[in-house]
């Protein structure tokens, strides 16, 4: 892929970025008030590499995500009012209430999967793309997950599978160097998960994954190759973590120095400082921006507020299968 990086789409993905990163700070707000009692995983820091991907998928292709999640379903399009609802458990959410943030799904938008069990996301995006490419529907299937993820079997099965197959799928793996407590170099065999790719014969890259131009290249050429038809690539985006693997955990296990070093390369204020000295927006344009993005929050909210709990009667539908 030859395109350019231009100014015009460091802003496109610092603005996804904007929106995941506000909606982030508002619902930690909310859970620290007790307004929201919902599980929480944040993906602080991890916001312009869903971003950067992000920019290159269509309403139709597919993500199957994890539980640290809500970066990648923003940065695929989810809208606001159902995303929200889910996690107040109320009908109108994108599961009906009956999910909630561990298990959002928004078919309209391509989020299909989204779940807790680590690893597990791998095999069922091999299937939806089977799926894609046998009906030549021309969608590509990104499946993310974490570094962690990447010593559990179905990780490695899936890669196989997908390589032998030439499954339109992307691997992303968000190597943020923790899995809940434990460093990625305590549990891991090699210094980069990408490595792992040349075991199932397809292209492994590991990148910077909080750099604007890198993710997007990177993730331009694994979508380009699946959409082409070549085939899988295993795409390892190095990152952080800021807020702990859930949201109340200190993270203590992380030393001072370790942390602060990661927090001087914070990719938002970066990625903010670039977008102005590219010329692509002024301060006052993307303080307005952070307006909209505002207001859209707030209706969102309102929306989830006001929305009715699911009726007891449906307790029994749409879990299992459908009841009598
Ligand atoms: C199969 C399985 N084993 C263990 C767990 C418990 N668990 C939940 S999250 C997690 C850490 C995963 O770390 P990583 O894949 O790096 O993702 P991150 O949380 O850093 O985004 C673990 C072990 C689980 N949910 N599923
Ligand atoms: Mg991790």
């Amino acid at each position: 892929m030859n395109k350019s990086f231009t100014p015009a789409t460091l802003l496109e993905i610092y603005r996804k970025g904007r929106l995941i990163n506000l909606i982030d700070e508002r619902f930690r707000g909310l859970l620290r008030s007790g307004r929201l009692a919902a599980v929480y995983y944040s993906p602080r820091g991890q916001e312009i590499l869903a971003a950067a991907m992000g920019v290159h998928l269509q309403q139709t292709d597919y993500l199957v995500t994890t539980y640290r999640g809500i970066h990648d379903q923003l940065a695929k399009g989810i809208p606001l009012r159902p995303l929200f609802a889910e996690y107040y458990a109320k009908a109108t959410g994108a599961c009906k209430g009956k999910g909630g943030p561990m298990h959002i799904t928004h078919p309209e938008t391509g989020v299909m999967v989204t779940t807790g069990i680590v690893g597990s996301g791998l095999p069922i995006a091999n299937g939806l793309a089977w799926a894609s490419q046998l009906k030549k529907d021309g969608r590509v299937t990104l499946v993310t997950f974490g570094d962690g993820a990447s010593n559990i079997g179905a990780f490695h099965e899936a890669l196989n599978m997908a390589s032998l197959w030439k499954l339109p799928v992307i691997f992303l793996c968000q190597n943020n160097l923790y899995g809940e407590s434990s460093k990625y170099a305590k549990c891991t065999a090699v210094d980069n998960v990408a490595e792992r790719a040349a075991g199932y014969n397809m292209p492994g890259v590991t990148v910077n994954g909080n750099d604007p131009e890198a993710m997007w290249r990177a993730s331009g050429e694994a979508v380009a190759r699946a959409r082409a038809g070549e085939g899988p690539t295993l795409l390892e985006a190095k990152t952080f973590r800021f807020m702990g693997h859930y949201f109340g955990d200190p993270g203590a296990y992380i030393p001072k120095e370790e942390y602060d070093a990661h927090l001087a390369r914070d990719p938002m204020p970066i990625a903010r400082a670039a977008v102005l000295s590219s010329g692509a927006a002024t301060e006052a344009e993307l303080a307005a921006y952070d307006d909209e993005v505002n207001a859209k929050i707030d209706d969102a909210l309102q929306f989830a507020a006001d929305s009715p709990f699911p009726d007891v009667s449906e307790i029994d539908i749409d879990v299992y299968g459908a009841a009598a």
